[in-house]
């Protein structure tokens, strides 16, 4: 009775109200795959409380009691876990809001759209609410990230999205919000994905999409430019585009869409030369511009290729061939795909193929809700289904470098740590492997979940070395037998690079030069796979730890394989000792991984010049006030630049982690950072967001929400494990 449907019926997509009602959110955990519910009815909630973690994803008051003061460091590690322990969800694994981006939501709104898919009263309205909270206060529009720029990518996407759930164009916010968008030049000066989605709904022509060939998946894989050499993500994201290309499919128009085409332009919409705007892009949205081999490549493609060449023959076979691969993504991850990116196209383009009502849409549809995720400002869509894998790893690790792992007070909850990790080992390979080109993932971990399934080189180590740490505490079931763990490592030693280093999802496969074809505008270094120091380190820590329980398996090439990585951190070391990071901020994160990788093939400060300039390097970046601070800048200009608000816990709590592995000898500011992460403790153990932790592709940023904990954690409980009478 309260929905209100829009003047599309057909649609059935309701009007917002003011607002949902925050307790009525529930957050529903089914073995680690995390969807949310809003339970309207007044006798369901009653029967279903809101638990402590649902309280702490909204914001609302968890009610718990202050702690003891901590006098020493061991004493706010005890405090902080209780807290922590509070939001430790059914199947063992921590929950996380993990957003940041600003172009994900958009896709899975227009996928909704586009499939007809209902859209109930309260998501409109929790979607309105994030929408509204996050729009740059100075001028109305939206970033390619939280704490971006407005940019037309952001802004038309986001603008959009909130016309199709029935927002008016008269309120002021997106009167505010239009203006921006007109001023950047409107929507034909997005970036790529813009255009094609825009296309995709019909408010923009196909004409304005720079080329997606289909057919480049039919080229023979000796090819350099073979798709199956791209990065992960690009070439899921490029597959299901190219399709939907070919198709030059348009959703159904509807009164909105005919209001959106008046709106989001600078000219009147049916004087728009489409074609001629390919490559019109607003200057804050053009981070990568496109390369002149591009440029000419689409020319051909636009003006030759597509009018004179492209029989209808080839693009039948093309489209049949990338359709086929679609169909074994969505087999292998239960229609959850790799990310919420590939898997809104994946929606429209089961829509297209398959029909309203098929099984394909409808699993989609309801994989959707993977990603999606409520808070306090409302509803967004995470960066992937979550962090699960990812989080209870670290988790474990901070108890474990406390030494606290075997203390009766805390077993319950590592156990049900260990149980997830056991849950979530992937236990075989995808089916059709070879011919989607998938790595070996027998015994791996993805960062999310199993269903997910992707593994990745570090989120593989991480969870590695956390089963391999509390199975070896006595007092903890023995979950995976000793296979499980060769197989872990088995499909670890698939995953270096001829450089030494390691990448994140697959060897790389590429060369750097793909980097031409980079379309997206807004991303770099997404073509191919790179060297990453994290992941480089993370899989040294791992093993080495295994070599030392298990020192005869595989000794030689676990021996090979160190040694190539090793040399690769030396090279990637900076003339003043940090490290760069990619997916987190940004040297601080990186130096950590190193100086821990080294430490634990024996390189400390006093033993090796490496780590003594790593150290070196995190000591000359601490504040007067004792703490770390660095900005997501670091990341965009590769120049180690501080926060403006100050000290950041999180990124104390790295150089902590670092300096201590490190073993360096002064411990005077090892004191000072762990005073800062103990003042900024609130009474009842927790710990506040502070700037956002994250990054990837080099530009766009993302929220790690446990970090706050699992790394300042760490951090206290390894001060407290090495100096336990010290009180800073
Ligand atoms: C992630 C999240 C986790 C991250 C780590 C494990 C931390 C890292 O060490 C390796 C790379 C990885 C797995 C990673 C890769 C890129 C992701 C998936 C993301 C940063 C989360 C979101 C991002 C994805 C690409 C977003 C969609 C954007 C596109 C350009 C397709």
């Amino acid at each position: 009775s309260d929905v209100q449907l829009t003047n599309e019926p057909s649609l059935k997509i309701a009007k917002h109200q003011e607002q949902t009602d925050i307790t009525r959110w529930r957050c529903l955990d089914e073995k680690g795959r995390l969807t949310w519910r809003y339970l309207e009815d007044d006798d369901e909630a009653e029967e279903w409380p809101q638990s402590y973690p649902d309280k702490w994803f909204l914001g609302l008051d968890l009610g718990l009691p202050e702690l003891p003061e901590p006098t020493k460091p061991i004493d706010a590690f005890r405090n902080g876990l209780t807290f922590f322990e509070k939001l430790q969800l059914p199947s063992g694994t921590w929950g996380s809001e993990y957003g940041g981006p600003m172009f994900l939501l958009p896709g899975v709104v227009f996928a909704w759209y586009a499939t007809k898919t209902p859209i109930p009263w309260y998501k409109a309205t929790a979607i309105k609410s994030y929408l509204k909270a996050r729009a740059n206060p100075d001028d109305g529009g939206w970033g390619l990230h939280i704490e971006g720029e407005s940019t037309v990518f952001g802004t038309a996407m986001n603008y959009t999205t909130l016309r199709l759930l029935g927002v008016d164009a008269d309120e002021p916010f997106m009167v505010k919000a239009r203006g921006t968008l007109h001023k950047l030049g409107g929507a034909t000066h997005g970036p790529h994905w813009a255009k094609f989605w825009l296309s995709v709904l019909g408010v923009c022509k196909w004409d304005i999409v720079n080329p997606i060939p289909p057919e480049i998946w039919l080229l023979p894989d000796w090819m350099p430019i073979a798709p199956w050499r791209w990065w992960l993500h690009i070439r899921q994201v490029f597959m299901s585009m190219s399709y939907i290309y070919s198709k030059r499919w348009v959703c159904e128009e509807t009164e909105v869409i005919r209001e959106l085409r008046k709106e989001l332009f600078v000219q009147p919409w049916e004087s728009i030369n489409w074609f001629s705007h390919r490559n019109s892009i607003a200057a804050i949205d053009n981070f990568h511009p496109k390369s002149w081999l591009l440029n000419t490549a689409n020319w051909f493609l636009a003006n030759i290729w597509n009018p004179y060449c492209r029989t209808k023959g080839i693009a039948n076979k093309a489209e049949a061939w990338v359709s086929k691969l679609v169909d074994m993504e969505d087999a292998n991850t239960d229609y959850a795909d790799l990310a919420p990116v590939n898997a809104a196209m994946n929606t429209v383009l089961c829509y297209i193929r398959d029909g309203p009502g098929a099984y394909s849409v409808r699993r989609h549809v309801d994989r959707l809700e993977d990603a999606l995720w409520v808070k306090d400002e409302g509803l967004l869509c995470n960066g992937t289904n979550g962090v699960q894998s990812w989080d209870t790893a670290f988790a474990i690790q901070a108890v474990i470098d406390a030494d606290l792992a075997e203390d009766p007070r805390w077993r319950p909850m590592m156990t049900k740590a260990l149980e997830f990790l056991d849950d979530q080992q992937i236990r075989e390979n995808v089916v059709d492997q070879d011919i989607c080109h998938r790595q070996q993932r027998k015994g791996a971990w993805a960062f999310s979940n199993k269903y997910q399934g992707y593994a990745v080189s570090d989120c593989i180590s991480e969870a590695l070395k956390s089963v391999i740490l509390l199975q070896k505490t006595p007092g903890y079931p023995q979950l995976l037998d000793d296979q499980r763990i060769f197989d872990a490592v088995d499909t670890l030693l698939t995953y270096q690079n001829s450089s030494g280093g390691c990448a994140s999802y697959e060897p790389t496969r590429g060369s750097e030069l793909l980097e031409v074809l980079n379309a997206a505008e807004v991303f770099e270094n997404i073509m191919v796979e790179y060297d990453y120091v994290e992941c480089s380190t993370a899989v040294i820590t791992a093993l080495s730890l295994f070599n030392k329980y298990w020192p005869d398996y595989r000794t030689a090439e676990i021996k090979r394989f160190k040694d190539g990585v090793l040399a690769f951190i030396k090279r990637k070391q900076y003339p003043h000792g940090g490290w760069y990071g990619n997916w987190g901020i940004c040297f601080t994160y990186a130096t950590m991984f190193a100086l821990e990788s080294l430490a634990s093939i024996g390189e400390t400060y006093a033993t090796s010049p490496c780590a003594k300039k790593g150290c070196d390097f995190l000591i000359s970046n601490q504040r007067e006030d004792g703490g770390w601070s660095e900005s997501y800048r670091s990341c965009e200009t590769g120049v180690y630049t501080e926060h403006p608000s100050g000290s950041q816990i999180v990124m104390t709590a790295w150089a902590l982690i670092g300096l201590i592995k490190a073993d360096y000898p002064d411990i005077e500011p090892l004191k000072r950072g762990t005073r800062l992460i103990m003042d900024r403790q609130c009474a009842n153990g927790e710990w506040k967001q502070e700037a956002i932790e994250g990054v990837f592709n080099k530009s766009c940023m993302i929220l790690y929400q446990n970090y706050k904990f699992t790394f300042t954690l760490k951090a206290l409980g390894m001060f407290a494990k090495k100096y336990p009478d010290e009180r800073p």
